[in-house]
This record gives structure tokens, C-alpha cells and sequence, in this order.
């Protein structure tokens, strides 16, 4: 079934409307929190609702967060979260996630297979173990010790198509930019082959004016085989600072991660830079530094401080960004972007 028919069938329009109705009669404050955002609208719309439930209803950041990336883990037409996304070269789907809290507790992982749900195993991670991060086999290990269960190695009907295009050629080309200009309102994004970079990186504040963020994906598809990320890379792919704001991002993790991205991103912010304009020196600085073209790299980042302003910037054309918060249902923010 294409995603556009199941949203039709599950009646996503009149479950947007409700919600909308429901912040609307919210008596929270505009602009004290709370406020969710997450990377590409698309799947931002589902998203946010989720974690909107949790912060209207006075819960935490972190459970919000949590909630919401979910939904895209459980979305099986998703191309690049959870386990119905594109598999690496080799034909293993390997997730990678991370989260990090208001208080600096931190937790990940990566190259994980066969797990529904990275991003609980990575706040498991947090609040079980004294470490920050787990990969491959012993974060599987680990996962099955805290009863997750062992789902089946089997690809989706959609990223099986997608593997077995891309195994006409084999071609090992890590090109993400591949967005059509105007954000993620072409049809089906999360679905074809030719998609492969949908990580949902959501930030959030709750009614506390607590900050806390969580970001998981496949990484990118068709990768090398234990290829990661900066999903999972705390101060890459997410970053949180209680006195100051959180940052997260998508795109080409290997740039993320050789600007420490997320975390760049929250000290312009300490700095006194608005989230968006944080966000476009964070990209300004991959442009600067980075040895590759930059033609074939796309980042986005997104942003919000600590009096709820948000803000996004990407290298080219084609990122958006959700936010939902006190009466307003989840907005499309199409991102600026530095490149021609
Ligand atoms: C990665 N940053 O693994 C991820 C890919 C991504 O949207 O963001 N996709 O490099």
C-alpha cells in the first residue's frame, strides 16, 4: 500500500485536526514551551503529534522525544528509520540512535540489527548502564537482555525493491543531496529507493522549560557495512544544552561529524546566536572545512533555545523542518540554505 493511501485510510487529516483543535485550547504559554521539532516535515507531521501528546499532557522532554522518533521507527515505509529502511551494501538494515536529556545524561547506539525501537534501546543505555554508547552485537545483546525482541531479518517490501535496484549497479556513491527544491513535499519521500536520507532528529522543551532530544536512523542507505553516522555521535548528530538550547541534524554524517555539527551548533547559540542563525554558521563551517565538493553534500540542521525560538539552515535547497507548539498544529519551516 503507498503511505500516501494508509495516511487516507487512517484518516491522518482529521487526526492533524483534532490535535490542532486540542492546542489550540490549550492554555499553555506561547513562546514558554513547550515546542517540539523535528527534521523533515513529512514525517515530522506524525512525529510531533506524538511528543505534543506528552507535552500538553505536563510529561517531560525526554518521554516526548522518545514518543515521537517512534513513530517513524515503527513507520515500515519509512526509507531511513527503523527496520523497514534501506539495508546497507551488504543487505542488513543497521540503525544507529541517540538521546540526551536535560541533565547531560547521554546514551546511544550504533550498528544495531534487528531491533524495533534504537532509541529506547539507547535511553536504555542512559539510564541502565554506566556507559554512553553500545554497537553491533553487544548492543543487540544488550537490547534482548532488556526484553526487546528479535525481529526478523527480512527487508520491507520497499527497501527490498530499492536494494535490489541498486544491486544492478552496486555502485558505492554516497550522494544525499537529492531533494527536489522546496522541502520534503514531493510525493512519498520516505519510500523510494531514490530517497535515502529521512534520520528524524526531533528537539523539545516541556512545560518545565526542560530541553532534551533524540535522533535515529538507517544511516545512509547502501552504506559499507558498519558504516556510522553522526546520529548517534552525541554532539554530531544531537546535542543538548539545558542552559542554553539543543541542537540535532540529517544529512551527510561524515560532515556532521568532522565539525562536531549539533554541538557547534548549541555554542553559537551560547554565543547569543538565534537557533537559525547558529544553524547557518554550523553549515557555513562545513562548507569552509570540508576537503569534499559540496555539491554532493547535504546537511540540515535545526535548533531552539532556551526561550522556545527555533531556527534551521541547510547547504542546499530542499530541507524542512515540522514545529508544533501552543496553538498551532505542526508547521512546515522550509529551511535557508547557503549554496546556489
Ligand atoms: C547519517 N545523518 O547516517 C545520517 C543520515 C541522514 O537523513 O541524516 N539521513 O549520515
Amino acid at each position: 500500500m503507498q503511505r500516501r493511501d494508509l495516511l487516507k485510510l487512517i484518516g491522518v487529516g482529521t487526526l492533524v485536526a483534532s490535535i490542532e483543535n486540542k492546542v489550540l485550547s490549550s492554555t499553555f504559554n506561547k513562546n514558554k514551551g513547550p515546542i517540539v521539532l523535528s527534521t523533515w516535515y513529512n514525517q515530522s507531521v506524525l512525529a510531533n503529534v506524538e511528543a505534543w501528546k506528552i507535552l500538553e499532557a505536563k510529561g517531560t522532554a525526554l518521554d516526548a522525544v522518545e514518543a515521537g522518533v517512534q513513530v517513524s521507527e515503527n513507520d515500515i515505509n519509512n526509507c531511513c528509520v527503523g527496520l523497514g529502511a534501506n539495508p546497507d551494501r551488504e543487505g542488513h538494515v543497521t540503525l544507529d540512535a541517540s538521546i540526551m536529556n536535560h541533565q547531560y545524561e547521554i546514551g546511544a547506539v550504533a550498528a544495531l540489527e534487528r531491533i524495533k525501537s534504537p532509541i529506547h534501546i539507547a535511553r536504555l543505555v542512559m539510564e541502565k548502564t554506566p556507559h554512553v554508547m553500545l554497537v553491533g552485537l553487544g548492543a543487540q545483546e544488550f537490547a534482548v537482555s532488556q526484553g526487546a525482541v528479535l525481529e526478523s531479518t527480512i527487508l520491507s517490501s520497499h527497501a527490498q525493491k530499492a536494494y535490489d535496484e541498486w544491486l544492478k549497479k552496486s555502485e558505492y556513491k554516497p550522494i544525499l543531496n537529492i531533494e527536489k527544491k522546496g522541502g520534503s513535499q514531493m510525493p512519498d519521500p520516505m519510500k523510494s529507493g531514490e530517497f535515502n536520507h529521512y534520520t528524524i532528529g526531533m528537539i523539545a522543551m516541556d512545560i518545565e522549560g526542560n530541553l532534551s532530544g533524540a535522533c535515529t536512523t538507517s544511516g545512509m542507505g547502501f552504506k559499507m557495512r558498519g558504516r556510522v553516522g553522526d546520529s548517534p555521535i552525541i554532539g554530531a548528530g544531537l546535542y543538548v544544552d539545558n542552559e542554553v538550547g539543543a541542537a540535532t541534524a540529517t544529512g551527510h554524517g561524515e560532515e556532521v561529524i568532522r565539525i562536531c555539527g549539533s554541538f557547534l551548533v548549541v555554542e553559537f547559540m551560547r554565543q547569543g546566536y538565534s537557533p537559525e542563525q547558529a544553524c547557518k554558521k554550523a553549515v557555513e563551517r562545513i562548507r569552509a572545512k570540508t576537503p569534499r565538493d559540496t555539491k554532493d553534500i547535504q546537511v540540515g540542521f535545526i535548533a531552539i533555545n532556551k526561550k522556545g525560538e527555533h531556527g534551521g539552515y541547510a547547504l542546499h535547497d530542499g530541507f524542512d523542518y515540522g514545529v508544533t507548539q501552543v496553538g498551532t498544529a505542526t508547521q512546515q519551516v522550509k529551511s535557508k540554505f547557503i549554496l546556489p
